[in-house]
């Protein structure tokens, strides 16, 4: 569109001259392109749950079972899903920023793993993995790919609504390897802090950032929602990509309205 060429142009004088400092904030939009169903839109629903509603706690503990089928489902989807070109266009964005000595910092709140299977590096993962598990007894943290994670949840986690709970008994579920005691997806959920080394990551990448670049996120969630004003106040310039306004839009100087897949490459080009 006429207004994401204008924008190009905009953003293209913005790298190439006075910004040194960028910082990119994702959420689920950047992969919805990739068929990964974001949380408050179409698809956020997993049997009759809203997916915010067993990304808690108290989820956890009331039906372990339960929750790791909705994360199996979710290692399922993404297991068979490919970056889209939102992904590699902010991978070349960081290579070519690397090249110029300019500082990048790719913070993510997406917990699929696409942004470096399209080739970034070093990138922030606020939320956690879900590549990645956590044991609830000794706080063992390591990478896990097995699919499925354990025999009990072989053909479990469909998300149709008339499907009956698996029911599996926690002995059963994901168990430690050093300890035995039950795993859990590292991830954050609702009520759970960050992990404090990605808040300090999180705090040097926006401190003096000129440019903030932030895609598919609907901006309701804290800490991440309060980025783009912090770095707006501070005087740095955000430019927003997304199918809709937020209400980060209102401290955006740039807005880019349309699938961050067409939206980023274009303005980024
Ligand atoms: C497209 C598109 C396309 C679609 N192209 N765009 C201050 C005030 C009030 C509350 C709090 C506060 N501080 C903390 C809280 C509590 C809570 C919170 O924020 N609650 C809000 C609901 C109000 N925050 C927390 O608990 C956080 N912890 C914390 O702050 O600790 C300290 C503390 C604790 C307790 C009290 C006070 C302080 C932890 C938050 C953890 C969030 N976890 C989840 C699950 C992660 C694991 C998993 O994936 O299962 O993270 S919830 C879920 O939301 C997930 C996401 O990362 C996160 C954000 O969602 P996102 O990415 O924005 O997705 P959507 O679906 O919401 O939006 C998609 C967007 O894309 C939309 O805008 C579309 O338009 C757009 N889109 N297609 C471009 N093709």
């Amino acid at each position: 569109s006429r207004l994401v060429d204008h924008l190009a142009i905009e953003h293209s004088s913005l790298v190439s001259s006075c910004v040194q400092k960028i910082a990119v904030l994702t959420g689920a939009g950047v992969s919805a392109e990739s068929g990964i169903p974001t949380f408050r839109g179409e698809g956020g629903l997993w049997r009759t749950w809203n997916a915010t509603e067993l990304a808690t706690p108290e989820a956890f503990r009331e039906s372990p079972s339960l929750v790791w089928e909705f994360y199996h489902y979710r290692r399922c989807v993404v297991a068979k899903s490919l970056p889209n070109a939102s992904h590699y266009a902010l991978a070349v964005l960081q290579q070519r920023c690397e090249q110029e000595g300019k500082e990048f910092t790719l913070l993510t709140q997406n917990i699929d793993g696409l942004h470096a299977q399209a080739g970034s590096t070093d990138f922030v993962e606020l939320h956690g993995s879900l590549w990645k598990t956590r044991c609830c007894h000794c706080n063992d943290v390591r990478v896990n790919r097995d699919m499925p994670i354990c025999a009990a949840l072989d053909g479990k986690g469909a998300p149709d609504p008339k499907t009956t709970d698996a029911g599996i008994k926690p002995m059963d579920l994901p168990r430690c390897k050093q300890c035995n005691g039950l795993l859990r997806p590292h991830v954050v959920w609702f009520g759970e802090a960050l992990e404090s080394r990605v808040l300090r990551q999180v705090d040097s990448a926006l401190q003096n950032c000129d440019l903030l670049l932030v895609a598919g996120t609907s901006a309701l969630v804290y800490p991440a929602a309060g980025y783009v004003p912090l770095v707006s106040a501070l005087g740095g310039v955000v430019a927003e990509f997304n199918i809709e306004d937020t209400p980060a839009s209102r401290s955006c100087r740039f807005k880019f309205r349309g699938p961050s897949a067409c939206t980023i490459p274009q303005a980024l080009g």
